[in-house]
């Protein structure tokens, strides 16, 4: 058994039996309570499901087992002369919940090229497909493609014992991760540059491998990845990616259906389509405005009349967040720190210094602040990668990281399928008389 795998089984053993005590013990303790208006709003905040990986907090941010994402960038082991962490790091801890030494990094790693071929009738599929249809339209048909492959879905044929779902789950989870970064490498090379595909480099790590295959060369843009592909990875259990690949995994369906059902709802506006939305907004107010260096004036007006036509403002608010989103504040060191005088940036610091005003003046927004796909654009503009309609791709392949090891604990802990109670208005109007 190789050493991630045991590490995970022995925690995942250990858990296992803590959490069937304190379900004996505690079982009926109360947690939560729930009022009308979450039944109508998007069941904000009930506490119904349980995420190893992370945890978000409305203040603080996101913690990755416990650790902040500044505490990432220090913790997290990086390349050689690299001052970024290693997404492969974050997997290792989000997965048996250690921070990695650099050998078992490397070690990841080798065994993500090692699993990384994709199947010829994925290549295939994709091919099949118009090159304008929606990058993210076409990650989640590779996806779903790849299911072939799935050993889930084999062994459970085959009469696969309940003891050994994690197993299977994990055999999974490491070939999916292994093979994105080549999978939407080829989806945006088909869809940009004519097809002209290129091979990985398997002396790269996982990131730095991704960044060569898009074609965008220099150590500052796999820099950028291995950043990238650590902030967006995980943000705890209940937002619509995260919770669409665990309601999905709650039917057994395996690893590759749980990640094709994530990815088509990171792909809605609200949520993950959000990155391409900003840079889009942001190009269409350069064209209207006729300048890429606005006044704050300028700026605020086009704001406005956005709001004005009845548009939100995309890359600002948060279901969950009340502050600035860690995820920009990283990003934006990135940029300070990295990159000198970029019109697109200074647009993106412009915008957070005049929009939370703004839309604090609306009286109904809970949170004016911006959230993580706010600044991810104007970074990806500056190294060149400049077609935004790809951009959610990009967020997909790390959120596979924290989805996916959350789908081992799932099966390895044994939830069983999700069901939650749904009720009518009758019902509503029904209960308010009876009290
Ligand atoms: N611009 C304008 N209005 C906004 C707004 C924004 N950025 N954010 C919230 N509002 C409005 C809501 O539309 C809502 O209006 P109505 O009552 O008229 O329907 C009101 O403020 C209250 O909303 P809320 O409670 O503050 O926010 P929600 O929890 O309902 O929604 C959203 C959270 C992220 C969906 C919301 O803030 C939004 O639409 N933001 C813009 C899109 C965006 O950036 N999405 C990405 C979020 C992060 C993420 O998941 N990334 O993947």
């Amino acid at each position: 058994m190789d050493p991630l795998k045991k590490k995970f089984h022995q925690k995942a053993t250990a858990l296992g039996t803590e959490i069937r005590n304190l379900l004996k013990e505690k079982g009926d303790t109360k947690v939560d309570e729930v009022v009308i208006k979450q039944l109508y709003g998007g069941a904000r905040g009930i506490k119904m499901m349980i995420w190893e990986p992370s945890q978000l907090d409305p203040i603080e941010g996101i913690r990755f087992r416990g650790f902040t994402i500044p505490e990432l960038k220090e913790k997290l082991p990086k390349t050689k002369n690299g001052k970024e962490p290693r997404p492969e790091g974050l997997f290792w801890l989000m997965l048996v919940g250690e921070v990695p030494t650099e050998e078992e990094v490397d070690w990841l790693t080798s065994q993500w090229i090692r699993r990384s071929n994709v199947p010829e009738h994925t290549f295939k599929a994709l091919d099949a497909l118009p090159t304008d249809t929606h990058p993210m339209t076409q990650f989640s048909t590779a996806i779903i493609s790849m299911q072939t492959e799935s050993v889930f879905s084999r062994r459970y044929g085959e009469g696969m014992s309940k003891d050994e779902y994690w197993d299977a789950t994990y055999e999974d989870t490491m070939n999916l991760i292994a093979r994105l970064p080549r999978v939407a490498a080829y989806i945006y090379r088909r869809t940009y540059h004519n097809g002209m595909h290129i091979a990985p480099n398997t002396h790269l790590d996982w990131a730095g491998n991704f960044a060569h295959m898009l074609g965008i060369e220099g150590e500052d843009f796999k820099s950028l990845m291995r950043l990238y592909l650590t902030v967006h990875a995980d943000h705890e259990g209940g937002n619509a990616s995260a919770h669409a690949t665990h309601l999905v995994g709650s039917t057994l369906s395996d690893p590759y259906y749980s990640l094709a059902g994530g990815m088509n709802a990171l792909a809605g506006p609200l949520h993950g389509l959000a990155n391409q939305e900003v840079i889009k907004w942001i190009f269409k107010m350069v064209d209207a405005l006729g300048t890429r260096k606005p006044t704050k004036e300028q700026v605020a007006d086009y704001v406005q009349s956005t709001l004005n036509a009845g548009q939100v403002i995309p890359g600002y608010g948060h279901a969950v967040l009340r502050r600035p989103d860690p995820r920009f504040v990283a990003q934006k060191e990135f940029a300070e720190g990295y990159i000198k005088n970029d019109d697109i940036v200074n647009i993106v610091w412009m915008l957070f210094d005049i929009v939370p005003d703004i839309l604090k003046g609306l009286g109904k927004v809970k949170n004016p602040w911006p959230n993580v796909d706010a600044h991810s654009g104007a970074l990806l503009v500056h190294y060149g990668l400049t077609e935004y309609s790809f951009y959610t791709v990009l967020f997909g392949v790390s959120r596979a990281l924290g989805v996916l090891a959350a789908q081992c604990w799932s099966r390895a802990l044994g939830f069983p399928l999700e069901r939650p109670k749904s009720v009518t208005t009758g019902w509503v109007k029904e209960y308010l008389a009876d009290k």
